[in-house]
C-alpha cells in the first residue's frame, strides 16, 4: 500500500480517536461537568501537560506531513524513481523551442514545422517510461501546448512559467498543435513529442 494511504488513515484514525476520547473524558470522567464556581478551579497543571502534550503531537504531524509532500515531490526522485529531469518548452511564432538542462550544461532545439500537417524537423524525444516536468512559457504571444494523447493542455504565456509533469508510460509519435491562436502561423506550429 502506498504510504500516503497508510498515513491518511493513521491521521483519521487519530483524529476520531481524539474527538471521542475527549469527549468521553468530559462527559464522564470530569468531576465539574456542569458546576459553576467562584473560585478558579484547580487545573493549571493538568491543562498544561494536556498543551505541552498536544502541542508536541501537532508538531509531529506537521513534520510528518512535510515529510510525505517531500517523498512525493517527484524531482525527488523517491515516488517516481524514473523522474527523468526537466524540459523547459518555450512557444514562439511560430514554432517550439525545447531545451533540457543535463549536468549543467543546457542543450536545445527548435522543433518547425516541416512538410504535413503533423510534421515537424526536431519532435521533442522523451524515454520510456520516464516522468519529466515541463516548463512551459512563451518568448512573445500567447501560446498552448497541447497534447491530447496526455490530456494536457497548457497555457505558454509570456512572462510566466507554467508546470506538469508528463509520465511518459506509451511508446510511440504523440502530436499535438499549438491551442491558442497566436498569429499567421498559428497552424504551422505543430508538437511532436516522441517517447522512445
Ligand atoms: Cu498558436
Amino acid at each position: 500500500m502506498d504510504l500516503i494511504v497508510v498515513y491518511m488513515w493513521f491521521v483519521g484514525i487519530l483524529i476520531c480517536l481524539w474527538v471521542f476520547f475527549s469527549l468521553a473524558l468530559n462527559l464522564f470522567f470530569s468531576p465539574f461537568v456542569g458546576c459553576v464556581s467562584l473560585g478558579r478551579l484547580k487545573f493549571d497543571y493538568f491543562e498544561f501537560v494536556l498543551v505541552v502534550l498536544f502541542s508536541v503531537i501537532i508538531l509531529l504531524l506537521i513534520f510528518f506531513n512535510l515529510l510525505i509532500m517531500r517523498s512525493h515531490n517527484p524531482s525527488r526522485g523517491f515516488y517516481f524513481s524514473s523522474y527523468s529531469g526537466s524540459i523547459s518548452v518555450v512557444g514562439r511564432q511560430w514554432y517550439w523551442e525545447y531545451s533540457h538542462l543535463v549536468n549543467g550544461v543546457i542543450s536545445g532545439l527548435d522543433s518547425y514545422y516541416s512538410c504535413f500537417v503533423d510534421c515537424v524537423d526536431n519532435g521533442l524525444n522523451l524515454g520510456y517510461k520516464g516522468v519529466y516536468c515541463l516548463n512551459i512559457t512563451s518568448g512573445d504571444v500567447l501560446h498552448s501546448f497541447s497534447l491530447p494523447a496526455a490530456n494536457m493542455k497548457i497555457d505558454a504565456i509570456p512572462g510566466r512559467i507554467n508546470n506538469v509533469f508528463l509520465y511518459t508510460n506509451v511508446l510511440g509519435r504523440h502530436v499535438g498543435y499549438c491551442s491558442e491562436f497566436c498569429g499567421a502561423g498559428h497552424g504551422y506550429m505543430p508538437i511532436v513529442v516522441n517517447v522512445l
